[in-house]
């Protein structure tokens, strides 16, 4: 139930770099997709060993977000004191982070992206306090490890009006 709603879980127009290997293996190698019944045993057990180098910690699911505050898109009129990301799994929250940027036009620089203390805060969630913010667009970047060993990144674009 869990992996059949993850495809409508992720941001549109957004993959993230770290993006779990589940997604990107074709749909004929998927498990659930083989069918052994005419194959000879070596070949099967060639399958599986490539199977599993292809899929490590197939079993769990990686992390996605579910929902934010400030909302993806979210326009406020003013600054939020923190910021909370929900996740449709565990983090390891020693191993994740949120770095908040001034959003532009043109990705890619991240001189002043600042990585933001984490509160805490219960293992599907990340939060964070904001510094004062002026008002702008703003950029906040999750990236995070899930249980099944898996790191996944996106942003989540507010704006703060001024
Ligand atoms: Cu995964």
């Amino acid at each position: 139930m869990l992996r059949r709603n993850l495809s409508a879980l992720r941001p549109r127009g957004l993959r993230p770099p770290g993006l779990c290997p589940h997604d990107l293996r074709p749909r004929g190698l998927h498990p659930a997709g083989l069918r052994p019944a005419g194959l000879r045993p070596c070949v099967l057990a060639l399958a599986a060993v490539a199977l599993l180098a292809l899929s490590p910690g197939h079993a769990d699911a990686h992390a996605l977000v579910t929902s934010s505050e400030p909302a993806a898109g979210g326009q406020l009129e003013r600054a939020p004191g923190e910021v909370l990301v929900r996740f449709n799994s565990r983090v390891d929250h020693a191993r994740s982070q949120l770095l908040l940027a001034p959003a532009r036009e043109a990705a890619g620089g991240t001189a002043d992206e600042r990585r933001l203390d984490l509160l805490p805060s219960p293992d599907t969630e990340l939060r964070a306090a904001l510094p004062p913010l002026p008002p702008g667009r703003w950029r906040l970047r999750w990236q995070v490890l899930a249980l099944d060993g898996h790191i996944t990144r996106g942003d989540i674009l507010f704006e703060l009006r001024g």
